[in-house]
């Protein structure tokens, strides 16, 4: 059972009427999964709520959606967004990762929720609900209706379901916990499918993602005895594999198969001078302090961080700092 107190949260959405919900940018199966989720719950009380996003819909979450969901990729301020009492920021709480809406998000006059599981967090709003140790944003959304004694639906069900299986790798990760296994059996007794859930996310592929896989496994490189794993995607290898920047989503966790590997790093170069860095560990080495030190964040255990330069400044930066952690844990 959850230690959260919801009431401020609760109280917080059963005063609004009309609530926009958003997340980070590179929005993933939790910040998708636990919006439409809480859309649900809340129209579900006769509130108006509709989410919009910062970055492009993955595909592979349409089926979430009963309409394609506003994407205002610019400063939203320009968008004459209006009508909305109070606004719900879900799975981060940081500013980097909410550029185009964090402006509008400080208008005045609008309420603002935030539900977050990070470890890097800022207190962005009128209520801020960060729990750390809950293995998602979805986790939190369920336990907030619990506590709010709110009965789920099936679409709200399947949401929160895809939120909690994604952000805990379909329940492998060292972040599925009794808390998470009670609150996913709710949703299974709600009527949830796990195994229609997984079709519709992960076997309903072009060729394009695999295509990026195996150029991406191409690039491997192992150092520091094995412990260190490192992948790269370079703006070529998207181009000849027809895939976009959403297709990568997943792929860091594949070096993590090898027995040595306690740390493994994917290098994307999303457009040209930036690169994006994603980390995850198997091991007690805190990927979230490494990424905190070039201005990103995330969890011990998967983190990120988006650095200015070429790919090869990149990664030299990256492993340079990791290899230093590898030194430091043989001292
Ligand atoms: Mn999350």
């Amino acid at each position: 059972m959850s230690q959260i107190d919801f009431s401020k949260a609760l109280d917080f959405l059963n005063a609004s009427s009309s609530v926009l919900i958003t997340c980070h940018t590179r929005c993933d199966g939790d910040s998708l999964g636990s919006s439409v989720g809480l859309a649900h719950i809340l129209r579900a009380k006769g509130k108006s709520a509709e989410v919009i996003l910062p970055s492009a819909l993955p595909n592979r979450y349409g089926f979430l959606f009963d309409q394609p969901p506003r994407v205002i990729p610019d400063d939203w301020r320009s968008a004459s967004l209006a009508g909305f009492d109070s606004a719900v920021v879900l799975d981060t709480s940081v500013r980097e990762q909410l550029i185009p809406q964090y402006d509008f998000l400080c208008t005045d006059g609008l309420c603002l929720l935030v539900i977050d599981h990070h470890l890097s967090h800022e207190s962005l709003g009128t209520v801020n609900i960060i729990d750390p140790s809950a293995s998602s944003v979805g986790l939190l959304i369920a336990e907030l209706a619990q506590a709010g004694s709110v009965e789920l639906s099936l679409p709200a069900s399947e949401a929160l379901f895809t939120a909690i299986a994604t952000d805990t790798g379909w329940f492998r990760f060292a972040n599925t916990d009794s808390r998470t296994y009670g609150q996913t059996c709710r949703l299974v007794q709600n009527g949830v499918e796990p195994s229609r859930v997984y079709q519709s996310l992960y076997m309903q592929e072009g060729p394009s993602r695999v295509r990026l896989l195996a150029r991406a496994l191409g690039s491997l490189e192992l150092s520091c005895a094995g412990r260190l794993a490192c992948m790269s995607l370079s703006a070529e290898d998207f181009s000849q594999a027809q895939a976009s920047s959403s297709d990568t989503e997943d792929m860091v966790n594949e070096p993590l198969r090898i027995a040595s590997v306690q740390i493994s790093v994917m290098l994307t170069q999303d457009e040209p001078g930036s690169v994006r860095v994603s980390l995850r560990s198997k091991s007690q080495l805190n990927v979230a302090q490494v990424a905190e030190r070039f201005g990103g964040g995330g969890h011990s255990r998967a983190a990120g961080v988006q650095l200015v330069g070429s790919l090869d400044q990149a990664k030299q930066k990256i492993i340079s700092a990791l290899t230093q952690e590898f030194t430091g844990l043989a001292q």
